[in-house]
């Protein structure tokens, strides 16, 4: 079965969504087989998101993912990559539609609740960086 690593980040944690965001994954079938929550330090935050070093948004992103509790975790299913990121819907709050997380609840740059493997060599990468 596919895995792919999924992160609640401290925006989700603080608006008291975890809940609701692990629903819609069960929901879909998606299994949890790893799970826990974690205040990220700022080596992990700029490993996690170094294909943006170097980018605008970089220090602003790291700043956000170390800024209080995330929900780490492995999420296994058919397909699993790609059914997280329609779940989660486009980066950009105002591109995301209604029925996605972001579609239904990011309304600010950065912040947008989660983050998801894009690929099965970023799911290995991601699931080996935060679990092991
Ligand atoms: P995603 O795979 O949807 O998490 O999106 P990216 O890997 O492209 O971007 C990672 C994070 O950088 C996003 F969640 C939000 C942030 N970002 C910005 O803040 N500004 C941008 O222009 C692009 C991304």
């Amino acid at each position: 079965m596919e895995k792919t690593l999924v992160l609640v980040k401290p925006d989700g944690v603080k608006r008291g969504l975890v809940g609701e965001i692990i629903k819609r994954y069960e929901m879909k079938g998606l299994k949890i087989s790893q799970i826990k929550s974690v205040v990220p330090t700022k080596e992990l935050a700029e490993k996690h998101y170094e294909e943006h070093k170097g980018k605008d948004f970089f220090d602003k992103l790291v700043d956000y993912l170390t800024s209080g509790m995330v929900i780490a975790m492995v999420l296994e299913g058919e397909n699993a990559i790609k059914c997280v990121r329609i779940i989660n819907g486009a980066t950009k709050y105002q591109d995301a539609v209604p029925g996605t997380i972001r579609g239904d609840f990011a309304y600010m740059e950065t912040y947008n609740l989660v983050h998801a493997s894009d690929c099965e060599v970023s799911a290995e990468r991601e699931i080996k960086l935060w679990f092991e």
